[in-house]
């Protein structure tokens, strides 16, 4: 079905043909804008941003470019092409067809997953909402606003599903992800990483980078799914999230190439030195990334979980890209876990594979990591210094699964807690790291200007150049 862009509500899910479902989203659109004036970015609803808006899901042209208000942008839902004759990808259902319905046995927890996935949509634009006043440039103003409406379409996404499958309770679930808020002690976003604050640009290329990953395994998970709507929604989902790490990926390469030019004028990389010249030197740089790494290993749940091995028995939820693995059954196989033996030392435990899915996908999701740290490590290489940017152990500063709680060294040695607390300042950001970071963020508004902490971009938006009017101020 083509999609009609005219429509309120851009869809290619022929919203016009059922009433009952439109009027419902029509009565929740008035809500979400509510949400987004009140939550959503401050202060720059006036102002025409050059923003991606997504068409279509036609691959050779499924979004245009162009400048928009932001309360005006054009929230459509829009599912990625119906595979011919899909069969169910692994667990007990394999090879048979997949489901356009939900099946009633796995309601509640379908609508779960997600309501959980849903809840993190909003909860990131909530968490950035005061970025746009630092923003180091207009090219960086834009790529904050692009992802802030993605993740709000993204939300959209998902209030379609509970809406169209799961009746009242689905509608219900669609205004509680508008009741909580990020960090509120009474009413918080569902998941741990959602709650910390974003309040200085660095965070939010680290959040970009390694949540919005977590964000790639999770819809690539999903949109393995046997139930076909989600499965659909997720890959269409997954087309726009790869602009958002690539925010994040350039950020962090940007702050780190600045640093090192600042490093070869001085001619030091003492941090006090470096912080006089208003950049950001890599020990606060790799503190904040063992922060939000750490933080993002939790969102993939725990190692061992009775949760991830039914869903992927009965085909909910899988592995991303099930079609590389050989077996997609997973009956009989197992997965040997390392967990602390509770003595200072480290044991093993062979458990049943499905429930191992969670670390599985968490160590794929590492190994991606990894080729951001590559890229910034090259400008080092090439600029002459020893330093490099490392990923901390999966075992380090864990607030789920085994490892939750056990004090550990970045390295994933175990330590004892008196150690882990004498290293906290060397290890994650320290008051003082944050005060200086929030000290250099000061709004850029300037074409083609850049922040003095931050190397311009290599190239512009959508083949724009880099002194580009991304915002237009009202
Ligand atoms: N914080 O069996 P367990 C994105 C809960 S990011 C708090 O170990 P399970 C985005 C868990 O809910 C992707 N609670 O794990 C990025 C469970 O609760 P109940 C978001 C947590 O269930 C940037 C209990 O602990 N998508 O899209 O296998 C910007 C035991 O759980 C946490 C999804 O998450 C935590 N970190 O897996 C914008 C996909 N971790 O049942 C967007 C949907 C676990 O005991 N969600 N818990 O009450 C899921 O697939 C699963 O719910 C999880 C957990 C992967 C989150």
């Amino acid at each position: 079905m083509d999609s009609n862009y005219q429509d309120r509500i851009p869809n290619n899910v022929g919203l016009g043909a059922n009433r009952t479902l439109q009027r419902a989203l029509e009565h929740w659109q008035p809500e979400f804008l509510n949400w987004w004036h009140g939550l959503g970015p401050s202060d720059f609803n006036a102002s025409s941003v050059y923003l991606r808006t997504a068409i279509s899901v036609d691959t050779k042209g499924w979004a245009t470019f162009d400048y928009v208000k932001m309360p005006d942008y054009r929230w459509g839902i829009f599912l990625a092409q119906e595979e011919n004759d899909r069969r169910v990808g692994f667990g007990d259902h394999f090879g048979q067809p997949v489901w356009q319905q939900v099946p009633g046995e796995h309601r509640s927890t379908l609508r779960r997953l997600i309501v959980t996935q849903g809840d993190t949509e909003p909860a990131s634009v909530e968490q950035q909402r005061l970025l746009g006043h630092t923003a180091p440039s207009l090219y960086d103003l834009r790529n904050l606003f692009q992802v802030n409406v993605e993740e709000g379409r993204h939300l959209w996404a998902m209030v379609y599903l509970l809406h169209a499958y799961f009746g009242r309770d689905g509608r219900e679930e669609a205004e509680e992800l508008l009741e909580r808020h990020s960090g509120d002690a009474d009413n918080p976003r569902i998941l741990s990483t959602f709650n910390e604050p974003i309040s200085d640009w660095l965070s939010f290329y680290m959040f970009t980078y390694f949540t919005d990953r977590d964000g790639k395994f999770q819809l690539k998970s999903l949109a393995e799914s046997s139930f076909d709507p989600l499965s659909r929604t997720c890959k269409f989902m997954l087309t726009e999230e790869a602009h958002h790490m690539f925010v994040g990926d350039t950020g962090i390469g940007r702050v780190i190439k600045r640093t090192i030019e600042v490093m070869k004028e001085l001619g030091t990389d003492d941090p006090i030195a470096l912080r006089k010249a208003g950049v950001i030197d890599l020990p606060t740089i790799q503190r904040y990334l063992n922060f939000w790494f750490s933080s993002s290993l939790d969102l993939f749940g725990g190692d061992s979980s009775s949760n991830a091995a039914s869903y992927f028995a009965n085909g909910l939820k899988g592995r991303p890209d099930e079609i590389k693995y050989e077996d997609h059954i997973e009956a009989e196989s197992s997965f040997t876990l390392e967990l602390p033996n509770g003595k200072g030392g480290v044991r093993e435990e062979r458990i049943p594979m499905r429930n191992a899915v969670n670390e599985v996908v968490r160590e794929a999701y590492v190994r991606d990591c990894e080729k951001g740290l590559a890229r910034w490590n090259r400008h080092l290489e090439e600029a002459g210094y020893p330093q490099r940017m490392t990923l901390p152990s999966t075992r380090f500063r864990r607030t789920v699964g085994s490892w939750a709680n056990a004090a550990t060294n970045p390295e994933g040695k175990p330590i004892t807690k008196e150690e882990f607390n004498s290293h906290l300042d060397d290890w994650l950001p320290t008051p003082d790291d944050r005060a200086y970071v929030h000290s250099v963020m000061h709004g850029v508004f300037e074409r083609g200007k850049m922040a003095n902490w931050i190397a311009p971009p290599e190239r512009g938006i959508n083949t724009q150049p880099v002194n580009f009017e991304y915002v237009k101020f009202q």
